[in-house]
């Protein structure tokens, strides 16, 4: 059919790993080099997640190099996402929070499962820590200046109704019809000649890639200043002692 099913299985909740990222980026690569291959569609092979973002044990208790190593990775498979040829759909199968919603705003079209237990948002705020210009201007680019800023000073996870509601995704569907929906989806956008659709996206994208690009050094080693901090490191230790006591 010439699209591509990328399902996510990293339990227990897809944490984007140095090697979730690495690999992905490797499959990806692929696909994008593979000629009959014109779209696909990223989703969860883990029930009720899609992802949880980037992995907190990377960026908690390492090495400098470690956290260089890992954040040009994160970088990495965000020039990749954005940038490529593909059409992507992401299929939103679970909740996505931060790096999971950044991989659904990377794609070209969101189409998330109704259940209003699930959420989206970019929630580093929660965290204490601050999402990059790199996700803010593409969560910009598809919800607006007033939302995102809204969404991002507050750090909020938008349950599916709300998430519909600000554009954040663009299409809720009950959990048996996702797949059917995402390859009616890609149908659509792959009835169009690839080199117009191609020349178009990137024409959209050129602004928010290229300045990456630009500020891509620099960009690690604030990443290191900032997660090097003692406070920042005291934040995400109580962030996930929150998670396990949430657990117990
Ligand atoms: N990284 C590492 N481990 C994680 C993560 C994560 N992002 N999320 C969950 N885990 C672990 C939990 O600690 C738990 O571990 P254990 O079994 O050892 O106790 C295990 O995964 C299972 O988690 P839960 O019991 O919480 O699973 P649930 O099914 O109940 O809930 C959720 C799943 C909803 C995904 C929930 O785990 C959750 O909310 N996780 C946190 C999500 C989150 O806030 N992620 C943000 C990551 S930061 C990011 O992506 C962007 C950072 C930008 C950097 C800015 C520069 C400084």
């Amino acid at each position: 059919t010439g699209v591509a099913t990328m399902k996510f299985r990293s339990p227990p909740v897809n944490s984007l790993s140095l090697d979730f990222l690495t690999e992905f980026c490797i499959s990806l690569e692929k696909l994008e080099n593979d000629r009959a291959c014109r779209g696909v569609i990223l989703t969860s092979a883990i029930p009720k997640i899609f992802s949880s973002g980037l992995d907190i044990t990377e960026m908690c208790g390492k090495s400098m190099e470690h956290y260089a190593e890992f954040w040009r990775a994160v970088q990495e498979m965000w020039l990749r996402l954005y940038g490529s040829n593909m059409v992507t759909v992401a299929a939103v199968n679970g909740s996505s929070p931060a790096g999971g919603c950044l991989i659904a705003l990377l794609c070209d079209y969101r189409i998330m499962v109704e259940n209003p237990k699930f959420s989206i948002g970019l929630n580093e705020a929660q965290l204490g820590i601050v999402a990059p210009f790199w996700f803010k201007d593409i969560f910009v680019n598809v919800v607006g200046h007033r939302v995102a800023e809204r969404s991002l000073q507050l750090g909020s996870l938008h349950p599916t109704p709300e998430a519909h509601r600000i554009g954040l995704v663009d299409e809720l569907v009950p959990e048996d019809k996702l797949q059917e929906k995402a390859a009616a989806v890609m149908a659509q956008w792959l009835a169009l000649p690839d080199h117009a659709r191609q020349l178009t996206k990137s024409m959209m994208r050129k602004a928010a890639l290229d300045r990456l690009v630009a500020h891509r050094e620099e960009d690690i080693q604030n990443f290191i200043s900032l997660i090097s901090k003692e406070s920042i490191q005291k934040s995400l230790r109580m962030y996930m002692e929150m998670l396990k006591k949430k657990k117990s």
